[in-house]
């Protein structure tokens, strides 16, 4: 396997951002390549047959060896490069914590993207329309998995215990997209007190700052009111989003 893997990402996904910061932190070996997902390059068949049939990104590349779905990314990079045991766990009980913590996101606190997609990239890919039942649904999943997040984090300092682990960085970019987009009122924000303490604490870390550059641009521009062109569905548009929800009424096309 070559020593320099291929990080095909894009800097508007937390996922994508969480593999990237962590690529950064542990100094693993890494091409950097972009795929504009706001074209919908990544929705051809080719790229599909190539890299992922979800037509998602984060996609890492290791000589033949493809593999998606970012925590699986983050998982084999942390094998491989044999990245400090704080990322992944040194014992089976870390380890399965950390798991844990993943397993929990990818069904509760990621679904809450939908508050962010929303009320800031609908608008620039179907035009003006209510979408505020969607924002509210994401809205909801999001004080839900706040509710348990301030539950962990008022035990230990970060969410798997008293080091950083993967699981900071996968929960930390969902805040960065929801800050950045202005998804979460202070109001908000000031009931869950512990939850914004470690958001404000890993938002310092010089790597989350690096990664998080473009999606800070994206807010605002998004908050000046200007429409930024994208043809792009996303996994939440795909029917992929929130709990139940099936589709409202929102137009989204499947070729
Ligand atoms: N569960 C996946 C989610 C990946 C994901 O949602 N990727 C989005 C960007 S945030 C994507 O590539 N969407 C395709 C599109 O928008 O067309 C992971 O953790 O890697």
């Amino acid at each position: 396997m070559s020593s320099i893997v291929r990080y095909l990402h894009h800097p508007a996904s937390q996922p994508c951002r969480a593999v990237h910061q962590f690529l950064l932190e542990a100094d693993i070996p890494f091409i950097e390549e972009i795929v504009d997902i706001m074209s919908g390059i990544n929705e051809r068949k080719e790229f599909k047959d190539q890299y992922n049939p979800t037509g998602q990104v984060p996609i890492l590349i290791d000589d033949d060896f493809v593999v998606w779905e970012s925590a699986a990314i983050a998982f084999y990079l942390n094998e491989k490069f044999k990245a400090p045991s704080n990322w992944f766990g040194d014992t089976a009980q870390q380890r399965a914590i950390i798991q844990q913590y993943l397993h929990w996101h990818s069904t509760t606190l990621r679904r809450g993207a939908g508050a962010f997609f929303y009320s800031n990239f609908a608008e620039c890919i179907w035009g003006p329309q209510d979408y505020s039942k969607e924002i509210e649904k994401g809205r909801h999943v999001l004080r839900e998995s706040m509710e348990i997040l301030e539950g962990w984090l008022s035990k230990t300092p970060y969410v798997c215990g008293n080091e950083i682990s993967f699981a900071d960085l996968q929960g930390f970019h969902e805040f960065v997209s929801h800050h950045a987009g202005y998804v979460i009122p202070d109001d908000e924000w000031a009931k869950f007190p512990t939850v914004k303490a470690w958001f404000d604490k890993l938002s310092e870390r010089p790597h989350a700052k690096t990664v998080s550059t473009t999606i800070k641009k994206v807010g605002e521009i998004r908050k000046a009111g200007e429409i930024i062109p994208m043809t792009r569905r996303t996994s939440l548009a795909k029917g992929t989003e929130v709990i139940g929800s099936g589709n409202l009424g929102i137009p989204y096309f499947n070729s």
